[in-house]
């Protein structure tokens, strides 16, 4: 199966020019939600789309919805990901997704041309907000409010470090309405961010489910002191506290992983007040993150990461105050969707095997309330979240034509 060479061209070219936004000098981007690179890389988006004739709307949180109008009053069909990237992250998270649900769109388009009545649906290309969440949390933030799970309120007022809202945000950049739609179902095609597909020698990734996620922050009190004048005896050490704690999450991956359950476990942020070389830290904020694939697991881990919490209390002699979490349950995508998809990757000969996610992704929102199809396509040496991230042109050119075989029977009905 090869694609044909206009539109192989296309969809490059368009990757290419789409990578230069935020570019790092290390081959990513780093394009963290409502950024002036985020803003850039959503004009430039929405210049590529107009010039299809396509029409685009933004949401009350800036979710970005391009219309392709194919059977006018009809239902949607929603082909989405997010623009959004991670510090001095890849340059295929997220945004390759995007761009592939464009040019299905423009390609389902240019096919039922001549075929009036054949469109029972229209198709939205969705880019969404901050789907990484580093600069504001939660991550999934656009599509937490599409589904109902964050109300817009929350959102607009949540800050970044700096204390700048999201409502000031995305004004900046000009991503703000108040357009709204329902869709008929949704379908997402994302880099695996894992090494299975390439492992195994596999194009293409069926995602038959989510693990489960518990998101945690905590803040750890002490008490600000001199360190060289302060005994030790006389320390409430937060830093030493919040060390203490991100090896006690990686002791509970070795403890609760087993021959049939794998536990991951990270601390990926850890911000030191007043982070002094001559300062006992009285405050250190982290956040922690603890996945399984089976609920029971997770369930335990949860709880012995309490008692450990309240272990470093004693010995460091600090308090660890729980605050916000972020949780979502190991949860199957549509078996129906799954079936669909095997059947049009084998039409187009697509090598294709069935994995689940660790990664959450805004399909994790929506399969909460519609039919959802979550496709993958392979990264090299699974790396993903770093610069080195990489997808080869003919792995993206597969997903593309898969997703446009999928989007075209969804869309005929
Ligand atoms: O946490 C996640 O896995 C998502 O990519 N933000
Ligand atoms: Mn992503
Ligand atoms: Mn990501
Ligand atoms: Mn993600």
């Amino acid at each position: 199966m090869s694609t044909p060479t206009h539109q192989r061209h296309s969809f490059l070219t368009d990757f290419r020019s789409m990578s230069s936004f935020g570019s790092t000098t290390g081959g990513g981007v780093d394009r963290q939600a409502a950024t002036a690179a985020d803003g850039q890389t959503r004009n430039w988006f929405r210049g590529l789309v107009e010039g299809h004739d396509f029409t685009v709307r933004y949401d009350q949180v800036g979710n970005q919805f391009t219309l392709v109008e194919l059977a006018p009053g009809a239902p949607y069909i929603a082909i989405g990901s997010h623009l959004d990237s991670q510090p001095f992250g890849g340059r295929f998270d997220g945004a390759y997704g995007v761009l592939a649900g464009a040019h299905a769109a423009m390609r389902v388009k240019e096919g039922l041309a001549g075929r009036d009545g054949a469109a029972l649906f229209n198709i939205v290309v969705v880019n969404w907000f901050n789907e990484e969440g580093c600069r504001f949390k939660p991550s999934m933030m656009g599509s937490s409010v599409f589904t109902g799970k964050l109300s817009a309120e929350q959102v607009l007022t949540t800050t970044d470090p700096r204390g700048v809202t999201v409502r000031e945000a995305l004004e900046s950049i000009g991503t703000i309405g108040d357009f709204s739609l329902d869709v008929a179902a949704y379908l997402e095609i994302h880099i695996e961010q894992g090494r299975s597909l390439e492992d195994d020698g596999l194009s293409i990734g069926l995602v038959e489910s989510t693990w489960g996620a518990n998101k945690y922050e905590f803040v750890v009190h002490g008490e600000q002191a001199h360190t060289g004048a302060t005994v030790i005896a006389d320390r409430s050490d937060a830093l030493l506290g919040a060390s203490c704690l991100v090896v006690a999450a990686r002791d509970i991956a070795n403890q609760f992983t087993t021959d049939d359950h794998m536990v991951i476990t990270s601390c990926g942020e850890f911000t030191v007040f007043p982070n002094s070389p001559v300062v006992v830290a009285n405050r250190v904020t982290l956040l922690v993150d603890v996945r399984s694939t089976d609920p029971s697991v997770l369930a335990a881990a949860d709880a012995e990461l309490h008692r450990r919490v309240n272990e470093i209390e004693e010995s460091a002699r600090v308090k660890i105050e729980r605050g916000a979490e972020h949780i979502w349950a190991a949860k199957a995508y549509d078996a129906a969707g799954l079936k669909l998809a095997a059947a049009s990757a084998e039409r187009l000969g697509l090598q294709y095997g069935t994995v689940r996610t660790r990664a959450g992704h805004d399909s994790t929102n929506m399969k909460d309330i519609v039919p959802t199809i979550m496709l993958f396509v392979p990264s090299a040496d699974g790396i993903s979240h770093n610069e080195r991230e990489f997808t080869s042109d003919e792995d993206m050119l597969a997903g593309v034509d898969l997703l446009t075989e999928l989007a075209g029977r969804l869309v005929t009905g």
